[in-house]
């Protein structure tokens, strides 16, 4: 080891001194945007791309690269910076154009968007998730592809790198997360905070009193105090010292470890420095020219680089190349020691399912009695053994959603470790009682892109993630959330548990699979469908009741993947197929209730056809002539599902009606709620006929 302190160049501190300029004039010109940030945390994003992190500017998804999350994203211009000056892509004029219509540097950092934005940032704590999660792939890639390699010592292992502020330190998620992550021991994950004391309302103190550090020390952390602000006395960028730090945070293999970073937002802008006023808006022709005399650049121009971008893109490109000789060379001998390793690893970087998916798949006769939950639960175990590449869990209430694949160990560090198959790559996740920061860690997995993951709760409690999921569907991300309890069916732990709106709201998200499977049958085949599908996540929605099984496993196979499908035609007195006069469309536990009205209409004389509805997404993907084909025009559509109105009177048209529950539920059985908000199959029946009579 060198005994030689370590230390920047003095073309190093240059190029921190352009990126501070570079904030302030993109800022500047986009006429809004966070400068304070991206200015006074130019030489730790400086530090960590050009010497700390592992990466390669000419190939952005290199699968040895240490993983970048700016949780703080509002500070984008940080690692837009950093990622001109590296080389990743982006270009001056790439930063001129901060903000502004379809240039490569929104607001805020976006995934699929930029090279070198692993996530997408924005809603505050949501990166620090997402970094829990790509250090927990991370762990778990190891022992999916390596498990004979040392922790430390495979091809697999990296780190992640997160820079927070006290934006993200308030959030609840960044708590639940951390928690997670210290009782993970996940020494493998590096967070920044810059404890700067500001956020936009002025000095933090007014609402933020605790000690973060006595926090992530109680949660398990490393915590590593840099202080450039030398307790007031005054200020100097030691990046020694922040060097120094992240050593010691590598080093620790047990142990996430929170850097805690004393900074003045905006430092060294001549009067905003220290104020709220630096951190959301441009800080003024004057002041910007201020800040780059004290730089010592010309405060007379816009965007300057003083030279140095072919030394830091030259830097940055001869790290990348000397990283790359090792990783390259150590990767190849992975794969000839690890055929059958290599052979997955081509799979899944290929995103294919592996051979015999299908055949895995349990069935069930028609006739039988299951809750979704439950055969959601059989396909988990069944096809787990086919798909080493699926993981997941609950955020407590895994024997409630049924989320366990059989047999499989637990996720957890070898000091929590229970039973056989527990330990740090195991593939049974808990999550505690986080609902947040499950969606968070979830996505941060499917960022990884070589697994599947997916957690479940009660389909209720999908308001406590739906920030996360929300983001799993704008990044286009495979995230399945597993929602189970899903209707006034809950019964007797009443309204709090019962979901009414749930799947009006979040058939609202954009991009979201909503998948509610009306039966067993259609439970394993909307598994299939959902894994098969790459680029939106999915929320499988089911019921904690038995259901009938009304489909038949190929009629499941066929008619799910396709949205909806005429699971019951509707027939003549002869008993032949004819002409719907009227269909009904339901989705989950009210299929059955649909079949049970049909027999209702079909004995008066009605032919009446049912359609099973499990995903709306899906059916508005399939072409028009097939659409037309299950929902004719001329029939009297009538819809049932246990939920909002909202959504269906699209679909059933002006001539249609809509059964649905449009307030909240009760604490009682739920075939008795059933019952009195009337689903059931007569008066499902009667709404149909006043249909009916109204034309
Ligand atoms: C969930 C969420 N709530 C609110 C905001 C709006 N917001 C953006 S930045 C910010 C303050 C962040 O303060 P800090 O992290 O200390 O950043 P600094 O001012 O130090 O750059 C707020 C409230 C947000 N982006 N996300
Ligand atoms: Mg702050």
């Amino acid at each position: 080891m060198s005994t030689e302190p370590f230390a920047l160049t003095d073309d190093d501190l240059t190029a921190i001194n352009v990126s501070k300029a570079l904030a302030a004039d993109a800022v500047e010109k986009a006429g809004s945007g966070h400068p304070g940030t991206p200015i006074s945390l130019a030489g730790v994003a400086y530090l960590l791309y050009q010497y700390e992190m592992k990466g390669d500017p000419a190939d952005d998804r290199w699968l040895g690269r240490d993983r970048f999350v700016l949780s703080a994203g509002h500070a984008s211009m940080l690692q837009y910076a950093q990622l001109a000056l590296a080389g990743y892509g982006l270009e001056i004029e790439d930063l001129a154009a901060l903000r502004t219509a379809g240039s490569l540097t929104p607001g805020h950092p976006e995934y699929g968007h930029t090279k070198g934005v692993e996530t997408t940032t924005g809603p505050l704590g949501a990166g620090f998730s997402n970094a829990v999660g790509l250090a927990m792939a991370a762990r778990f890639e190891h022992g999916l592809l390596d498990p004979a390699a040392p922790a430390g010592e495979s091809v697999f292992d990296h780190y992640v790198y997160t820079v927070l502020g006290d934006g993200c330190m308030q959030e609840g998620v960044t708590s639940e997360a951390a928690s997670l992550a210290g009782t993970q021991e996940l020494g493998n994950l590096i967070a920044i905070y810059d404890d700067n004391d500001i956020s936009i309302e002025g000095n933090t103190d007014i609402a933020f009193g605790e000690d973060p550090s006595a926090r992530f020390e109680a949660y398990g952390w490393q915590v590593l105090d840099v202080d450039w602000t030398n307790g007031g006395t005054g200020y100097a960028e030691d990046y020694t010292a922040l060097h120094e730090a992240l050593v010691a945070a590598r080093a620790e293999t047990t142990r996430p470890s929170l850097i805690r970073l004393r900074t003045v937002i905006a430092w060294p802008s001549p009067t905003k420095q220290g104020t709220e006023g630096s951190h959301g808006a441009k800080l003024g022709a004057e002041e910007v020219a201020g800040l780059k005399e004290v730089l010592g650049l010309d405060p007379e121009a816009s965007f300057q680089t003083a030279g140095i971008l072919g030394y830091t893109r030259e830097h940055a490109a001869a790290r990348a190349r000397a990283a790359r000789e090792d990783w390259d060379a150590r990767f190849e001998e992975w794969k000839a020691a690890n055929p059958q390793g290599a052979a997955l690893l081509a799979r899944l970087q290929a995103q294919e399912l592996p051979e015999g998916l299908d055949e895995a798949l349990p069935t069930w006769e028609v006739g039988a009695s299951v809750a979704t939950r439950a055969a959601s639960g059989k396909v988990l175990s069944a096809i787990g053994a086919v798909m080493p590449e699926l993981w997941g869990g609950s955020a407590d209430l895994a024997g409630s959603n049924n989320t366990s694949i059989a047999g499989a160990g637990s996720f957890l560090p070898a000091s929590l470790a229970q039973k056989e198959g527990d330990g740090p790559y195991g593939r049974v996740l808990h999550f505690g009682i986080r609902e947040h920061a499950m969606g968070g860690i979830l996505n941060g997995i499917a960022l990884d892109r070589l697994t599947r993951a997916y957690g479940g709760t009660f389909m209720v409690f999908s308001d406590y993630m739906r920030p996360a999921v929300r983001l799993a569907a704008l990044m286009g991300l495979d995230t399945t959330f597993v929602w189970t309890h899903d209707s006034i069916g809950v019964g007797e732990d009443g309204p709090t548990h019962q979901p009414v709106e749930h799947l009006a709201a979040l058939r609202a998200i954009p991009g979201l699979d909503v998948v509610r499977p009306g039966d067993a049958n259609e439970a394993a085949a909307a598994w299939r469908t959902i894994l098969s599908r790459r680029s939106r996540p999915a929320g499988i929605v089911l019921s904690r009741q038995n259901l009938p099984v009304t489909a038949s496993a190929q009629a499941a196979a066929a008619g799910v993947a396709k949205g909806a499908y005429t699971l019951l035609e509707a027939t003549d007195c002869h008993d032949e197929v004819t002409t719907p006069v009227v269909v009904l469309i339901a989705t989950g536990s009210e299929v059955g209730v649909a079949a049970a009205a049909r027999e209702v209409l079909q004995e008066a004389g009605t032919p009446t056809r049912v359609v099973s509805a499990p995903c709306l997404e899906w059916f508005a993907e399939q072409d028009e002539a097939y659409r037309a084909e299950v929902l004719p025009a001329d029939a009297v559509k009538v819809s049932v599902e246990a939920g909002i109105a909202m959504g269906w009177r699209e679909i059933v048209g002006a001539s249609g009606a809509v059964v649905s529950l449009d307030h909240f539920g009760a604490s009682a059985a739920g075939t008795l709620l059933f019952e009195e908000y009337g689903f059931t199959g007569e008066n499902v029946a009667a709404v149909a006929k006043e249909a009916l009579a109204q034309l």
